[in-house]
């Protein structure tokens, strides 16, 4: 059977994929299933260079680069890593939230430079009590907001529909959301429903006492606004794991002392990633099996 492998994928993986399948990494008549990650996807293009292709295998939650319609009408099945993720994206979007208000990166940068031998560092912003924003209310909305709850947090949030089992405040609109917080946290999905969510008008309301964080995608963020606002004060902080063009980063940002900046790392755990290439796995070798997934994407 043969499996086109699309991009590097983490090294436990790839094994698995060597000893159990006939693994190429260009398009060919013979190719079967694909499997990649969210960051690469699978192009329409590649689609069209292998007529024998059912089954896209992605590693990760996101899916976005793929075209999941396309592919679906050309009879190929898709499938993503839901679940496994949820927990290390959640903890990592409260330690982003924290860093940026308590400042922590910002300290550890103070202490290293010896700064602490000539003055007291700034004081920061307190973490409980806050109010804060949800944008995008699904899976990993829910854990970020069930973790910030044991901060006396006030949450709130917009997602596409109101969700009808939650004890949160719901709001029309982002703009309405983020103008009622203190912190706004994206974690919606990728692509085209969602690009520029997090518009310049959005960023105005939330202020310049606000902070965003952003575990979602770098796409969400209309990235130009959001560097003006915070080299302008017109927001006060962030925290950003993900970015429009990664692994760039705009310049500005990286002269900054209110932003904490990290390498899209939020699901980058040993025990979170061997279980997503598991899950990935299990998808491709079950649809070899019997032609069905174990997460197909809707
Ligand atoms: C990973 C992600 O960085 O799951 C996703 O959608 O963005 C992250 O978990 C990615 O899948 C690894 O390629």
């Amino acid at each position: 059977m043969t499996v086109l492998q699309v991009c590097p994928l983490l090294p436990s993986l790839e094994d698995r994929l060597r000893t159990n399948y006939e693994i190429v990494t260009a398009p060919s008549d013979e190719v079967i299933a694909a499997i990649t990650s969210s960051r690469f996807g699978v192009t329409n293009e590649q689609i069209d260079t292998m007529p024998a292709l059912r089954a896209i295998v992605h590693f990760g939650v996101g899916y976005e680069t793929t075209d999941v319609a396309y592919a679906h009408s050309r009879g190929i099945a898709v499938s993503n890593t839901p679940d496994v993720l949820t927990d290390c994206v959640a903890d990592l979007a409260v330690g982003g939230m924290i860093d940026v208000l308590r400042r922590l990166t910002a300290a550890d940068r103070f202490v290293r430079r010896g700064d602490w031998q000539r003055g007291q560092f700034p004081l920061a912003t307190r973490v409980t009590g806050r109010r804060v924003g949800i944008l995008g209310l699904g899976r990993i909305g829910r854990a970020i907001a069930h973790r910030l709850a044991a901060f006396g947090t006030e949450l709130s949030y917009h997602s596409r529909h109101r969700v009808p089992d939650v004890p949160y405040r719901y709001h029309e609109s982002p703009v309405a959301l983020a103008a009622a917080v203190d912190v706004l946290v994206v974690a919606t999905s990728g692509g085209p429903a969602t690009e520029g969510l997090v518009s310049a008008d959005v960023l105005a309301a939330l202020g310049p006492a606000g902070h965003l964080v952003n575990i979602a995608r770098g796409s969400v963020v209309d990235q130009v606004a959001l560097v003006t606002a915070l080299a302008t004060g017109g927001i006060a902080g962030a925290a950003l794991d993900v970015f429009a063009d990664e692994p760039d980063v705009p310049e500005p940002l990286l002269g900054l002392d209110n932003v904490v900046l990290l390498p899209h790392i939020a699901s980058a755990t040993v025990e979170t990633r061997e279980e997503m290439g598991d899950l990935a796995f299990r998808n491709l070798r079950q649809f070899l099996t019997d032609g069905t997934l174990v997460t197909p994407v809707p």
